[in-house]
């Protein structure tokens, strides 16, 4: 673990260094202006925040660290007879940024299997909800219970230096990374599969022992969730869930409660939770056309009278994206490989030729493409696991990945508390009519 954490160091320091002259030079430059509308209409397309992880090109996708999802697909270091990428290689890319080798790959892991100890009062916490809970609801909850395990909070309590902040944050960090699938797989069992839980296998990868845990055997369900938690792990700074894990941590929150407010975020339907309203409405679908094989014209029906019912189309649209979203079409790709005759597949697929040209008809919906939701429910479903309340958590449990290793950076560049001006639409209207500045403090 010390060699990451050294090399994490080495790369944080110069990068300090850099920024610190890079503000010195250029501080003043500007990025952009801001209008009324963008202020009325939720912040977007205003550069407000660095996030290092990754960085989204509305046409092309998501680049992290400058790579694109198929790039990474061929670099990163994969499971033994595998071909999908291991989310130990990402988290890597991401904390360092640097694509890790073979080796750095298996220290990961090794780290995560021996910190993936979770406490007894965690499971506790978790068996003290109705089984009618969300699943959300008590993966959230097993996050916050487990911050009486924070080094951070521990420390800052007995009173540390700024200049030692990322080294706590950090050693959070990779516990809170390495318990969550076994935090994910009890929520799992405990809610579908009758409580009976599966004990971690000591030898799996991180994304592997998920699948084990939960209770999957067939090989190509661990090659799922290896490039599950690789293509969810980030998607830059400003989405909900990791704009508010760097919001809260601002303020010293502990990486605990920092992540379990991006959770908390991640469970809205217009976000991580749209994986879970895509199976839903094709299952609705589905009854509703009294068929599993609905055609194309069907399709175009139940999407307008969706619409019609003052519903979006779960899966479609995003506030950057302009373009199919590669994460979408990885899922797609893995489909053809591996389960190309499935019906749901397929009709995902249908679903791809019909909604583009519905929405765009429209003449609002700036992106009329499908994001990353649209898919995953339908490969999940292949293998057995129908039970779509629970995609979110599968969600979150990557989203750690790129939030966590963000907050690391965070807190090593000493970045401020994150404090944007807000105003008053009277203040708004009184500067209009030329009556007073409401800019500044
Ligand atoms: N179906 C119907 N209407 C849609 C739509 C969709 N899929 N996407 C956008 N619109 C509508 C908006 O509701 C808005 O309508 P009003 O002006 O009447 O309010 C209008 O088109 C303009 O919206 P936009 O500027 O194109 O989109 P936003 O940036 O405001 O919102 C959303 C982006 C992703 C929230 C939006 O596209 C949406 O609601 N999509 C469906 C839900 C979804 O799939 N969410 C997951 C997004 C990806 C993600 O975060 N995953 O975790």
């Amino acid at each position: 673990m010390e060699v990451i954490k050294e090399r994490f160091k080495a790369k944080a320091e110069a990068a300090g260094a850099e920024i610190k002259d890079l503000l010195k030079e250029h501080g003043s430059k500007k990025i952009g202006e801001v209008s009324l509308s963008q202020i009325y209409q939720g912040m977007r397309g205003i550069t407000g925040m660095v996030t290092e992880t990754s960085l989204l090109d509305p046409q092309e996708g998501i680049r992290f660290r400058g790579y694109s999802i198929p790039e990474l697909q061929e670099k990163l270091p994969k499971a033994k007879g595998g071909s999908e990428p291991l989310p130990e290689g990402i988290f890597y890319l991401m904390l360092v940024g640097e694509i890790p080798t073979e080796e750095d790959v298996q220290l990961l892991t090794s780290v995560w299997q021996r910190r993936s100890h979770v406490p007894n009062h965690v499971f506790d916490v978790i068996d003290a909800f109705p089984l009618s809970a969300h699943p959300m609801t008590m993966f959230v909850a097993a996050i916050m219970a487990m911050q009486t395990e924070s080094h951070f909070s521990r420390a800052y309590a007995k009173g540390i230096n700024k200049k030692d902040y990322w080294g706590y944050i950090f050693e959070d960090s990779m516990d809170l990374i390495a318990r969550l699938p076994r935090v994910a797989a009890y929520v799992y069992r405990r809610k579908y599969k009758n409580n009976e839980h599966i004990q971690p296998d000591g030898l799996l990868d991180w994304a592997g022992n998920l699948a084990h845990m939960m209770g999957y055997e067939d090989p190509s369900f661990f090659e799922l969730m290896r490039l599950y938690m690789t293509i969810h792990a980030d998607h830059e700074g400003g989405n909900v869930s990791a704009h508010t894990t760097h919001l809260v941590g601002s303020s010293l929150s502990d990486p605990y409660l920092s992540f379990a407010a991006g959770m908390n975020g991640l469970a809205g339907p217009l976000h991580g939770l749209a994986n879970q309203e895509v199976i839903k409405w094709i299952f609705e679908m589905r009854e509703a056309l009294n068929t599993a094989k609905p055609t194309p014209e069907q399709i175009a029906d139940y999407v307008n009278s969706t619409l019609a019912s003052g519903k979006v189309v779960p899966g479609y649209g995003h506030a950057v994206l302009r373009k199919t979203d590669p994460r979408f079409t990885a899922q797609m790709e893995f489909g053809k490989k591996h389960m190309p005759n499935d019906p749901l597949v397929q009709t995902v697929w249908n679903i791809y030729d019909t909604v583009p040209p519905i929405l765009t008809a429209l003449g609002k919906v700036k992106n009329p493409w499908p994001n990353v939701d649209a898919h995953s429910g339908a490969l999940l479903v292949h293998y057995g696991m129908n039970e779509y309340e629970f995609y979110t958590v599968l969600f979150g449990v990557s989203r750690a990945l790129g939030v966590l290793a963000s907050l690391c950076w965070d807190r090593a560049l000493g970045f401020a508390i994150e404090r944007p001006k807000s105003v008053t639409t009277d203040s708004v209207k009184a500067w209009l009519k030329g009556e007073g500045e409401i800019w500044g403090d």
